[in-house]
């Protein structure tokens, strides 16, 4: 574990496995679909159960860089942030400001509903393909940003599978101002 304090709240890493986090809210790594799908996608409906499927079929969709909320069904977090992260191709494509964009847009879900602790995953660095070191620098600036003009949420966790991905964010908050 690795934390850094902001105007009063607390940017915490971890290595681990979100579904197993017990927090107001996780966020999940989805795709426009919102259908489910393999890595963090499959892991949070298979331990959260059916009931968050459901109400992501009737929610319909979510444009890329943007989240919307569900509950956390049979997981230890009471909400789901389902977040649709860029694919990645070059940067040159929006992708940075789409990847902000989607942490950002957690954060005004979280602060909106007044949840104390949100965890992420590192969103579009799996199957979406963006660069583990430039995701991190984008997650924890978005972050760290959001956190200096809100104020919200107390605890904003970074929930990292493997340790390759804790080192590229312990690297990133250890050189944040
Ligand atoms: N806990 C925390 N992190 C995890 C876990 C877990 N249980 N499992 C994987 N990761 P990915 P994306 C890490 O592929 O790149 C899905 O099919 C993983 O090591 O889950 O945003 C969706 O349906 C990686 O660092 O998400 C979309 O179609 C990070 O989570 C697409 O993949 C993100 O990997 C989204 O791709």
């Amino acid at each position: 574990m690795k934390t850094k304090d902001i105007n009063g709240c607390r940017i915490e890493l971890v290595e681990g496995d979100i579904t197993t986090q017990d927090v107001d809210s996780i966020v999940n790594a989805a795709n426009s679909s919102l259908r489910g799908g393999g890595g963090v996608d499959g892991a949070i409906h298979r331990a959260g159960g059916p009931g968050i499927m459901e109400e992501c079929r009737r929610i319909g969709g979510c444009p890329t860089g943007w989240a919307v909320l569900t509950g956390g069904g049979t997981l230890p977090a009471r909400h789901v942030i389902h977040a649709v992260g860029p694919v990645y191709r070059d940067g040159r494509h929006g992708e940075p400001e789409l990847l902000s964009g989607c942490y950002r847009r957690c954060l005004e879900i979280a602060a909106e509903n007044r949840f104390e602790s949100v965890a992420f995953p590192s969103i579009s660095t799996g199957a979406y393909g963006y660069p583990v070191a430039d995701a991190a620098r984008i997650a924890l600036a978005a972050a760290a940003g959001f956190l200096r003009s809100k104020g919200v949420p107390g605890v904003v966790r970074f929930v990292l599978f493997g340790k390759a991905a804790f080192d590229a964010y312990a690297k990133v908050l250890d050189g944040l101002e």
